[in-house]
């Protein structure tokens, strides 16, 4: 059996790989920082199959104490402060988490478990202000938010251990993925959350920025499977996972709302407060590395993922006594 170790349980796709290890009979062993609220809801209907450890990618000694302990096989470093719009309010600790927390990993899995494989999320985030359409793995970075500028230190902090000390280490630069777990901050998210709150007459109105931002958005359950599929190579590589389509907010609204019988121009206003000081527009990935060399592709499609996420947002809602009060249910929950 193998085991694999986590950082970023917690979040939404810590959730997705931990249960796709355990379908493949992998030990996990999960990071979790101490927090005074525990945030378990994503994983609670798995968490007697994994084991919960405590760390902390700012205390390089929680770390290191961890892998000594676990020795893993595989480790996929999740774990970041992700949220691009707070790295503007908070880029020093973004940096120290979601960047040179990397390079605590890395060293604590140098002087530790050297033999792991290790994963590390890095993120279309670092095309930025993109040199070409679509972006691939040769594609230059040009990060514009302090959350990209530490993603950039990440990977090449990833790039340099596998060139420094022949590590197993590799660098999956995902594009935009969502899901029912996603956070509500999220721009997908808070679109679909809205949605049944409207129709369940919670809500009346949903306030957005920049509704022409183009995003390449696929499944956190596919993207997920990609990560895995790195680690099992002959060599250690890096991949760009993506669906090869673009949509802007616009649209995500149109057919989140169509959904449920309703048209986004009634309900969606602007508030400037959501933009951002410098903005990523357009994001397309090219993943044909990962279709060739890892065997990977997407199953759920644009529309597919968006309805997903309405559906989940309503059902939750009816499921604790909501009614339909505008526009109507999905034939699925109708
Ligand atoms: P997420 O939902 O925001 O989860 C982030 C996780 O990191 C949470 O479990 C959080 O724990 C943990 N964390 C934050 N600060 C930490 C610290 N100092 N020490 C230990 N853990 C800490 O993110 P996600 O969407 O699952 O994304 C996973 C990874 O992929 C992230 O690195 C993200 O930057 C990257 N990525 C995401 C996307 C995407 O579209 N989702 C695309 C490309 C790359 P708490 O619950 O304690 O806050
Ligand atoms: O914004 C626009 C916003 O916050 C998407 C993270 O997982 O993916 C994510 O980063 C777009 C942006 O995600 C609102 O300006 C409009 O253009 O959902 P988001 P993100 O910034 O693309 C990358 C790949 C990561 O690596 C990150 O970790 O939507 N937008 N109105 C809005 N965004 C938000 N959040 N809220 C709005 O009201």
């Amino acid at each position: 059996m193998k085991t694999a170790f986590i950082t970023g349980i917690s979040g939404q796709d810590g959730s997705y790989l931990a249960e796709h290890l355990l379908d493949l009979d992998y030990r996990v062993v999960a990071m979790m920082r101490r927090s005074a609220t525990q945030s378990v809801s994503r994983f609670a209907h798995i968490a007697d199959r994994i084991e919960i450890v405590h760390g902390d990618l700012l205390d390089q000694a929680s770390l290191m104490r961890l892998l000594t302990d676990c020795q893993p096989d595989e480790i996929y470093n999740l774990a970041a402060q992700s949220f691009v719009h707070a790295s503007f309010d908070e880029p020093i600790h973004t940096g120290e988490v979601t960047g040179l927390g990397v390079m605590r990993m890395l060293e604590a899995v140098r002087l530790c478990a050297p033999k792991a494989r290790f994963y590390q999320a890095s993120s279309s985030e670092m095309f930025g202000k993109v040199h070409e359409v679509p972006q691939s793995e040769n594609t230059p970075f040009h990060p514009r938010s302090p959350y990209g500028v530490a993603k950039v230190y990440g990977h090449w902090a990833t790039l340099n251990y596998r060139e420094s000390y022949d590590m197993y280490a590799c660098s999956g630069i995902l594009f935009n993925h969502e899901s029912p777990r996603r956070g509500l901050e999220f721009v997908t998210r808070k679109i679909s959350d809205h949605v049944a709150a409207i129709v369940c007459g919670e809500k009346d109105g949903l306030a957005l920025g920049n509704l022409d931002a183009q995003r390449d958005w696929g499944f956190a359950g596919d993207y997920i499977k990609a990560m895995h599929l790195m680690l099992q190579q002959d060599e250690p590589d890096d991949y760009v996972v993506a669906t090869n389509e673009t949509h802007t907010v616009r649209e995500f609204c149109e057919i989140a709302f169509g959904h449920v019988g309703l048209d986004y121009n009634d309900f969606v206003s602007i508030d400037p407060k959501y933009y951002r000081p410098a903005e990523v527009e357009l994001l397309l990935g090219d993943a044909t590395k990962a279709k060739e060399k890892l065997g990977w592709e997407p199953e759920v499609n644009f529309r597919g993922l968006v309805e997903m996420m309405v559906d989940y947002d309503l059902k939750r809602r009816i499921d604790q006594g909501a009614t339909c009060q505008r526009g109507s249910l999905p034939e699925a929950l109708a």
